[in-house]
């Protein structure tokens, strides 16, 4: 095994329109299998429209049982209209190659900035690869509406591979912007290929407008063919009183679409004081077959503000604390039937924050609204509402109390 050298390369972009592309490993060999070097990359922007690419080993594909290195990259960002591309290892990983373990800060907080960062591959990962355990660490600057972070691959992943067990802390500190987050892939999951355990957090500045974030815990597009979601943990945060935005947040905790027999993975989803949408698997199902698509058991908490929580398939437990705004949740009990299984779920509702003495407390508190929907008057300013559920169906073993 061929080991490659341990860099350290700082690059200046000190010209208008300045673009560079920067490489821990160049000429990596493809033909044998190689261990890429250690990097350290630090790329410093000072000027408008300069441009950056950053690969931590090279913008080639690692064969065999080729290795990434573990590298340190950094963008620092001083202007305002730049871009930025910095992948952890490679372009593409086939064969049983592995990514490195990566460090990638890229806090993109000046004005229409836009960053795609990628733990291990900027493009596809097949055959048998494995992703690293990477930490990114992003931030969005004004009017930045294309910023995007994945902990393995910028395209899909198929075959067996596996995406490493990647953390993403995202800061969206401004009145206008977006930030995309998933913790695999921002393609399709296809195949038998698997999700990483991924931990994403997205921060809220306290005056944001009109701004985004959107998490993933798996893929930012489809969980398809047999793929399998990891256990992730999603977690908005505000650091201030005045959110107002006009994008719901929203968190999925394995992928917008699952299909085929895809199975999500257990997620925690906790949401903040705006009005967020949670999916513990999916928004949207085409099973190959009726029942094919297995939900995880996720744990839902939309936090504060009016949320729509959904938990998909299996039994999810819905958190609720003292504030939590009007929730709603759309399928309660509901999540395997919207996939053809005929299998019982049973999910919880934990109002455990609210202290009430008993079922019989809880219950004087539940009624049908117009719509026959079961509304629970948790407070004054705190309620949840259960699509397509009679209040004369819940029982005190719906509950944690
Ligand atoms: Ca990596
Ligand atoms: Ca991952
Ligand atoms: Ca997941
Ligand atoms: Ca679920």
């Amino acid at each position: 095994m061929q080991h490659l050298p341990n860099d350290t390369i700082d690059v200046l972009l000190d010209q208008f329109g300045q673009i560079e592309s920067v490489i821990g490993d160049p000429n990596f060999p493809t033909a044998m299998d190689a261990w890429g070097g250690n990097d350290t990359v630090t790329a410093t922007i000072g000027q408008p429209e300069a441009e950056v690419t950053i690969f931590g080993d090279d913008n080639t594909t690692l064969h065999g049982l080729s290795r990434g290195g573990n590298d340190t990259l950094t963008v620092n960002f001083n202007y305002g209209w730049n871009e930025a591309l910095v992948v952890g290892d490679a372009q593409a990983m086939i064969d049983d190659a592995r990514g490195g373990n990566d460090t990638i800060n890229v806090e993109a907080d000046s004005l229409y900035t836009n960053v795609h960062a990628f733990g291990d591959v900027a493009g596809d990962m097949s055959g048998n690869a494995r992703g690293g355990s990477d930490t990114i660490t992003g931030a969005v600057g004004w009017r930045s509406y294309d910023n995007v972070y994945a902990g393995d691959a910028g395209g899909s992943m198929s075959g067996t591979a596996q995406g490493g067990n990647d953390t993403l802390e995202i800061g969206v500190n401004t009145r206008e912007g977006s930030a995309n987050a998933s913790g695999d892939a921002i393609g399709s999951i296809g195949g038998d290929a698997h999700g990483g355990n991924d931990n994403i957090t997205i921060t809220f500045g306290g005056d944001i407008v009109m701004t985004g974030g959107f998490a993933y815990g798996d893929s930012a597009t489809s969980l398809t063919d047999n793929a399998q979601g990891g256990d992730d943990i999603l977690t908005l945060k505000a650091d201030g009183p005045d959110t107002l935005q006009l994008t719901h947040p929203t968190l999925y905790g394995d992928a917008p679409t699952m299909s085929g027999n895809a199975q999500g993975g257990n997620d925690i989803l906790t949401g903040t004081v705006t009005s967020d949408f949670l999916y513990g698997d999916a928004k949207v199902y085409a099973p190959a077959a009726p029942g094919s698509i297995t939900g995880g058991r996720d744990i839902l908490d939309g936090g504060g503000g009016d949320d729509q929580l959904s938990g998909g398939g299996n039994s999810d437990t819905f958190v609720f604390n003292a504030g939590s705004g009007n929730d709603l949740i759309t399928d309660f009990d509901q999540g395997n039937t919207a996939v053809g299984s005929t299998m019982t779920e049973h999910d919880l509702i934990d109002v455990q924050d609210y202290g009430f003495a008993d079922w019989t407390a809880l219950s004087s508190l539940i009624s049908d609204n117009a719509a026959g929907d079961a509304v629970i008057h948790l407070s004054a300013s705190d309620t949840i509402t259960l699509d397509g559920v009679q209040a004369a169906n819940l029982h005190a073993t719906d509950f944690l109390i």
